[in-house]
């Protein structure tokens, strides 16, 4: 029998990091895919149960009608996508929502809201969701664009647990999809939620046209933020009628499963989250990506304003993959 390749027993877990290079990131994404991954799985196991997968649910509070101008969004009002717009949940609709996610397995509810940024009588009233779905024994993690200091202090005395709010692309590409909001704006953004001592949630989306320097940048900025995030979803673009987007190519499936490898990699303690897209991909590149190193999912039918798989498909896949919920 041949010797291992002397690769193979290498030291691989690169530990945790906050001084990535381009060229450093770069090199992983090059590295033979079985190198790639066996290195992903590796630093994995070094920080988690392989089997474990975290679960949480979205529930979109507030849909549609937003005012920014992101490429990829159904919601935005820069484009027709045939949404309806809707005024923000009522408190009740959302806790019965939270119930039912709760009785179905997720431990972890996020809810999410079409703003630039929240203000008045509707961030109260998100304050007591928040406030509402922690009594019901659930994690909570909302999305609601920018906030200053003074909101994410607010959050955090409601007992919100994660907040999340995406750099979705790298600096340098980022112009060509989002233009009425700054890089910075959300880099103070999460500033703040860090300040406050609400875990972040922070990842981005590929296959929006970008190139692999792009996914490179992506990945360094957010290794590099002064702690890495405590999850980091990675979406695959969700194309939809009426974006900009609509009629993306999309990212080549392997190069995807090499970006949760970089993503593991390069945040080895991190929840990585395998996030929209899944209702695109077949079982068998689900399972690599959790071989990649993946630990989280959506679980539930709906993202926001799209589909998810439906959860006898992801039941009936975790029982082929002897995968549990964390
Ligand atoms: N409005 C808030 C904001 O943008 O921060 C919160 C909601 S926004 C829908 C949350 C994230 O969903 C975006 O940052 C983006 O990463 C992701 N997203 C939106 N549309 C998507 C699509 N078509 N495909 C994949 N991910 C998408
Ligand atoms: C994240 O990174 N992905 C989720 C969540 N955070 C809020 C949203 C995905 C949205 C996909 C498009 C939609 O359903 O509207
Ligand atoms: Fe608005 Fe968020 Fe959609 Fe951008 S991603 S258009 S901020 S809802």
């Amino acid at each position: 029998m041949n010797k291992p390749s002397p690769r193979l027993s290498e030291n691989t877990d690169p530990g945790v990091r906050h001084d990535w290079s381009r060229t450093e990131v770069r090199s992983f994404f090059e590295l033979p895919f079985n190198d790639l991954l066996y290195r992903a799985q590796t630093a994995h196991r070094r920080h988690f149960d392989p089997t474990a997968v975290q679960i949480s649910t979205l529930l979109s509070i507030k849909t549609g009608g937003c005012p920014e101008d992101c490429g990829y969004c159904p919601q935005s009002v820069h484009y027709d996508t045939g949404l309806e717009p809707e005024a923000l949940l009522d408190v009740e609709e959302v806790v019965t929502a939270a119930r039912r996610a709760r009785e179905a397995g997720a431990t972890r509810f996020c809810m999410g809201a079409a703003w630039r940024n929240p203000r008045g009588g509707n961030f109260e009233r998100v304050l007591e969701m928040v406030r509402r779905v922690r009594a019901e024994g659930l994690e909570t993690c909302v999305t609601l664009g920018m906030l200053d200091a003074e909101q994410t202090r607010a959050l955090k005395q409601a007992g919100i647990d994660y907040y999340n709010h995406n750099l979705d692309t790298s600096p340098e590409f980022y112009g060509e999809i989002i233009t009425t909001r700054r890089y910075q704006d959300r880099l103070d953004t999460l500033g703040y939620v860090r300040d406050a001592g609400i875990n972040v949630c922070c990842g981005g989306i590929v296959g929006l046209g970008e190139s692999r320097a792009d996914r490179v940048s992506l990945l360094c900025e957010l290794a590099n933020l002064p702690e890495h995030p405590a999850s980091v979803p990675i979406n695959q673009l969700v194309k939809v009628a009426g974006t900009p987007l609509e009629n993306e190519p999309g990212i080549e499936p392997l190069e995807f499963v090499r970006t949760i490898a970089v993503a593991r990699l390069l945040m080895p303690a991190s929840w990585v989250r395998l996030s929209a897209g899944r209702s695109e991909m077949t079982d068998e590149l689900q399972a690599l990506c959790f071989l990649a190193g993946a630990n989280s999912i959506f679980y539930g039918e709906k993202l926001l304003t799209t589909g998810n798989p439906d959860t006898a498909r992801d039941d009936a896949l975790f029982e082929k993959l002897g995968l549990r919920p964390a």
